[in-house]
């Protein structure tokens, strides 16, 4: 009788398990509300300003995954350029090369040492010299491809120089908030674009978000990397970057991209139902672009030319007000205050 019982509650578990997951999944609803609420003094790259900041259409093939690619991506760093470069010269050359002649080997004991050929086995159980070489040798592999490899490891986590830019990542179940601490400490809320959004705006589905990472090129940016809920880890293949987001934590890491554009990631460490629904998107462009992007987002711009900013600033950012008009009226306010603050 207790089977039975024992079946039916099997059954049931296993017939409310999908709805079990569903319920997990209606989460990005409230997710959505508070990115809403946190965005408001912030504004969507949707309600920034034209004039500062427009985001950039993809190059197609570049940070982003291509059909049938069977090598990694185009590089963009110099620390992916280096470990492009081990992968291709020394590790994919040296794997041919010791998996040809472990088969070779085999093919030739196969072949030699056959029962018909080699009737009378040798009873050989030692030679010293092989051992010598088959011990030395792989020392030798081994430490070729140590050396560059552990001095690429040290050289991907030198630390930040002292003027570095700082954005400090935070990996959320599930989308990603960006903060630029040395801009005023505004915050990006950056979530994955619908199907429809992300084809009319010619971007990769899955890969494409609202409200991107914008960083100025060819600069290190210091990134801090943690998380509000559990393990989360932000990566960029473009640029050989990947750096676990966790809870409590701040890891550090820096980046820099050396040519303007967009790079797509995602969420490269198992976080829940939707997991595969919180991509990356970084956005590449020179300092002045940068700083537009910064100020349309009601940030402030770091260094001398502030006074300078509030001039040119001025002009464009009353006309955005005055043409976004009523309804758009919580964000055109950050622009105001940013005239403000720089006046
Ligand atoms: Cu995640």
């Amino acid at each position: 009788m207790t089977h039975y019982v024992k079946a039916w509650i099997l059954a049931l578990g296993l017939i409310l398990a999908p709805t079990a997951a569903l319920a997990q999944e209606a989460g990005p609803e409230p997710a959505a509300t508070e990115a809403g609420a946190s965005a408001e003094d912030t504004a969507g790259s949707d309600g920034l300003d034209p004039d500062l900041y427009t985001p950039m259409k993809p190059t197609p093939g570049i940070g982003m995954p291509v059909d049938g690619g069977i090598d990694f991506q185009q590089q963009f760093s110099e620390t992916g350029k280096d470990a492009h470069w081990i992968n291709n010269v020394i590790l994919v050359p040296m794997m041919f090369g010791v998996s040809l002649f472990v088969l070779g080997l085999l093919f030739w004991v196969i072949v030699k040492f056959r029962r018909g050929a080699n009737p009378e086995p040798s009873k050989t159980t030692h030679n010293t010299f092989i051992e010598v070489v088959w011990t030395v040798i792989p020392v030798l592999i081994l430490l070729v491809i140590a050396v560059p490899s552990i001095s690429l490891l040290a050289k991907q986590f030198e630390p930040a120089p002292e003027d570095a830019l700082t954005v400090k990542v935070t990996g959320y179940q599930w989308y990603w908030g960006y903060s630029y601490p040395d801009n005023g400490d505004f915050e990006v809320i950056s979530s994955m674009l619908p199907e429809e959004e992300a084809d009319k705006r010619g971007e990769p589905y899955q890969l494409a978000v609202d409200n991107r990472m914008v960083i100025p090129v060819g600069k290190p940016v210091k990134l801090l990397i943690t998380a509000a809920d559990v393990i989360h880890s932000f990566s960029i293949p473009a640029a050989w970057f990947k750096l676990d987001a966790v809870p409590g934590r701040i890891n550090e890491k820096v980046l820099q991209i050396d040519r303007e554009g967009v790079y797509y990631g995602q969420c490269s460490e198992l976080c829940g139902a939707r997991h595969g629904f919180m991509p990356i998107t970084v956005e590449v462009l020179s300092e002045d672009k940068f700083n537009d992007w910064v100020r349309a987002n009601g940030g402030t711009v770091k260094g001398g030319g502030e006074a300078e900013v509030a001039d040119a600033e001025g002009a464009p950012a009353e006309t955005a007000a005055d043409a976004t008009g009523d309804e758009n009226a919580t964000e055109t306010a950050p622009a105001e205050e940013a005239v403000a603050a720089t006046n």
